[in-house]
Parts: C-alpha cells; sequence; structure tokens
C-alpha cells in the first residue's frame, strides 16, 4: 500500500534541492497511489493542485527550509482529507455495530470488548445475530477469549427480544450488541435495526465496513447514516487491502467519523483512529527509515539490541542517554537525514527531553508499561500535571510510537537500546 508515495518522499527528501521538478514528481506519484487506493479523482486532483500552489509559490515559513516546507504541506493535506482523530469513550456506554455480510461485526464486537477491558471497564457482548445459529457460538467463542461477559440464546429468532433480555441480565461497563449482516440495506435490515436500537438504547452507533470497499464505503455510510443515524465508523481489514484510503477519505467526506480501525485478525488488532499516525504510515518516516538503512548497511545484529517489549521506560532511558552524551547530534550531523521532518527524532533537543521527563513524571506506571492506554482523557490529566500544552504530551507519544516502529522494524517486537545501537554506527 502506497509504496509509490513512500518512495518517492524518501528520494525527494534525499534530492539537493526542492525545485519545480521535483515537486511535480512528488504530485505524480502521490496521484498515481491514491488513485490506486481508490480516493475520489476529483479529491485527488484538488488536493494536487493545492499542494502544487502551496509548495511551489508560498514562501516556505521561517526555520524552515523549502524541502522541508513542502514535505510539511503533503502531510497536512493529506492529514486534511482523513479528519479528525477519533475520541472513544472512556465512560460506560453501549454500542450497536451493524452493517453487511462479513464486514467484521463480529470480530469488531471482540476487539472492542478487549479494549475496553484493557481500560478497566468492563465488557458485555449480546448476540443479536439470530439469523444463523452458529453466529452464537462465534460470539460466544469471542467473548471468552477476550474476558467478556456474554449474552446469547442459540434457538432465538426473535434478535429484539434477546437485546431485551441481553441488557436485564448483563452486569457490564460496556454493552456491545453485534448484530446480523445482509446482503445489502433492505427494507427488513433497516428494520430490525431501527427496532434493537428501540430496546438497546445503544449511546454508538457503529457501521462496520471493509477497507476494500474503497470510496464506496461513503456512499455505504450514508445509507446506514440514514437508516440508522450511525454516530461513527469502523473500517476493518486495512492490513489486507489496498483501498483502506480510498475508505476512509470516503467516509470523512460522508461525513461520518472514522472511530476504529481494524488491522488484522487478532482481538487486538483495532486502533483508535488517527490521521497522523496513518499519513506517517502512509509516507513513512524518511529520517528513521534512512537510519534503518545505515545500520542494515553496516551489518549491525537487531537480535543483540532487541528483547522483550519496548516501554516508555526504555524510551526514557534512551532518550537520558542520548542527552547525556551529545550523541544525537552527532549522530545527526553524520547522517545525510539531519531534520527533514517536524516531528522526528532529530527534534529532541535537550529542552525536550526535560519536558518529556516532566511529562513522563505525571504518568502513572500502567501508562509508562503501556502507553497505548492514553487516550484524550489521559492525555489531558497528563498535560495538566505536568503543567505543558497537550500539544506536547502527544509529540511526546508519537515520538515513543515512531521508536516503538522502528525498533519493531529491527527485530519483531522488539527492544532496542538506542546507544548500543549508536555505537554500532561507530558514534
Ligand atoms: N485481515 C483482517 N481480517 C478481518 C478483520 N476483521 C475481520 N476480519 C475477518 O473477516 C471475516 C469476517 O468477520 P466477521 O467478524 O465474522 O464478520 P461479520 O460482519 O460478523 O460477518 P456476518 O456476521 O456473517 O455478517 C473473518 O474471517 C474475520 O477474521 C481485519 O481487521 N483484518
Ligand atoms: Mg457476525
Amino acid at each position: 500500500m502506497f509504496d509509490r508515495i513512500k518512495e518517492s518522499v524518501q528520494k525527494f527528501s534525499r534530492n539537493a534541492v526542492a525545485d519545480e521538478e521535483a515537486v511535480e514528481e512528488l504530485v505524480n506519484d502521490i496521484q498515481r497511489d491514491l488513485i490506486q487506493a481508490d480516493v475520489d479523482i476529483e479529491l485527488v486532483q484538488e488536493l494536487s493542485d493545492s499542494i502544487r500552489s502551496e509548495a511551489l509559490k508560498e514562501e516556505a515559513p521561517e526555520g524552515l527550509t523549502r524541502k522541508e516546507h513542502v514535505l510539511e504541506v503533503v502531510y497536512g493535506k493529506l492529514e486534511a482529507l482523513l479528519g479528525e482523530e477519533a475520541e472513544p469513550q472512556q465512560e460506560p456506554h453501549t454500542v450497536l455495530l451493524c452493517g453487511l455480510f462479513g464486514a467484521g461485526k463480529t470480530t469488531t464486537a471482540g476487539k472492542i470488548a478487549d479494549f475496553y477491558r484493557k481500560r478497566e471497564l468492563k465488557p458485555g457482548l449480546i448476540a443479536a445475530d439470530t439469523d444463523r445459529p452458529a453466529a452464537v457460538d462465534q460470539l460466544e467463542q469471542i467473548a471468552g477469549q477476550v474476558g467478556a461477559e456474554f449474552y446469547g440464546e442459540k434457538d432465538a429468532d426473535d434478535p429484539v427480544e434477546v437485546v431485551r433480555r441481553g441488557r436485564q441480565e448483563l452486569d457490564a461497563d460496556v454493552v456491545v450488541v453485534d448484530s446480523a449482516g445482509r446482503n445489502s440495506l433492505d427494507a427488513p435490515l433497516r428494520e430490525e435495526l431501527s427496532e434493537i436500537s428501540e430496546v438497546a438504547e445503544p449511546d454508538e452507533r457503529y457501521l462496520v465496513t471493509p477497507a476494500d470497499l474503497g470510496q464506496s464505503a461513503g456512499s455505504q455510510a450514508e445509507e446506514f447514516a440514514d437508516a440508522v443515524d450511525i454516530t461513527g465508523v469502523v473500517v476493518t481489514k486495512m492490513d489486507s487491502s489496498a483501498k483502506a484510503g480510498g475508505a476512509l477519505i470516503a467516509c470523512q467526506k460522508a461525513g461520518s467519523q472514522v472511530e476504529f480501525v481494524g488491522t488484522g485478525e487478532e482481538m487486538h488488532d483495532l486502533e483508535v483512529f488517527d490521521p497522523v499516525s496513518f499519513v506517517e504510515d502512509m509516507l513513512g518516516q524518511p529520517d528513521l527509515e534512512s537510519l534503518l538503512e545505515k545500520v542494515e548497511e553496516l551489518d549491525a545484529d537487531p537480535g543483540e539490541l532487541l528483547e522483550g517489549e519496548f516501554t516508555l521506560e526504555d524510551f526514557r532511558e534512551q532518550i537520558s542517554q542520548v542527552t547525556d552524551t551529545g550523541i544525537m547530534e552527532d549522530m545527526m550531523q553524520q547522517l545525510p537525514i539531519g531534520g527533514q521532518m517536524p516531528d522526528n527524532l532529530a527534534d529532541i533537543t535537550e529542552q525536550k527531553v526535560g519536558s518529556y521527563e516532566t511529562i513522563m513524571e505525571s504518568m502513572t506506571e500502567e501508562e509508562m508499561r503501556d502507553p497505548d492506554v492514553i487516550g484524550r482523557d489521559r492525555r489531558e490529566r497528563i498535560a495538566h500535571g505536568a503543567g505543558v500544552p497537550e500539544e506536547e504530551v502527544r509529540e511526546l507519544l508519537k515520538h515513543f510510537r515512531q521508536t516503538r516502529n522502528m525498533m519493531d522494524k529491527m527485530g519483531s517486537g522488539g527492544r532496542g537500546n538506542m546507544q548500543q545501537m549508536m555505537q554500532k554506527l561507530g558514534l
């Protein structure tokens, strides 16, 4: 997915000059990849025009080279197309999942339960798919897997009654109702969903839609919004579809917030939708990638550097080593990659490390161990505690994720020691 853009961004970053020709090539590659990802052609055209005009005609803001400015425009425009970062509920609530056959509803029900169990809210699942007896078994098995309460009736034929009884029986903080799929949103499905909705009184009604629909995800979201007043979308199968970008952008254009994305078949393969990290996945992080290449060239053995899971504790250790020895500066000077992106490792100046440490002091042990639990509420609390803008907490977490990503790439699920790595680089 997006191989061409990624390559093109890297090539652009390595270019000495960001002249018109280089920008034109970048824009062409972006166009080609977006069209392949089934993004609406008109949108692609608008995007290209605005990148061209802003990147070439406008002055680069102070402190940025033209090259940095162009990349910033590209990242920013794509982020804007993708809409807002999702803000999933952190309080007890009820979710109704709806969607067509095989969209990933039942799997997503389990993933959402898993997501909230990790956030210390007791999950419960209700099987409102009475079309197939196997559907009840499937959800029950998933409930067992993620430690959720379960309510289902094997030979019920009225999902509305099942939901009514399930609501009474379950003692859960977050209740997820899994409904039956159909081939299309026909009159019986509309009716079924609206009756279930009346009894379940869900706070959230999510449409579950697979990424491989591409831009049709947008019209589907509109149809479901009309029928059941959906409050958000879960885009599944992001891992296995080349059309994920098209699906996400189309939902945004249709006015539906993408809440979660499904990135695999496992229960932990659910992410809160964040345009910034999606664009980073899409375009890559030129600095980190070149650094990796350098490590590979030096024939470093990642196995030596990596063991266990990479946590914020490790990250804290790394960045303090980095400033202790001023090693980061040396490294950045030696590598032909310095400071292309505003948010990369090269930005970790001493001052920043100080502020990062203050922020980490405001975190709980759990948050340090598993920063993925930090949602918007916790971020607010941490920022308040540390007396810094929330943006800074976000940036720290982003740096952490980039570093973890790099560690992951060097060895599966690995832990890394930046100092050792830099020794390998001969610094
Ligand atoms: N790769 C990948 N596969 C997924 C994802 N989400 C669901 N699947 C797979 O898609 C298939 C269908 O998933 P289900 O959860 O049963 O879909 P459903 O919408 O409940 O299907 P029906 O109840 O029959 O309408 C299963 O094989 C899942 O493992 C995802 O994010 N990535
Ligand atoms: Mg199902």
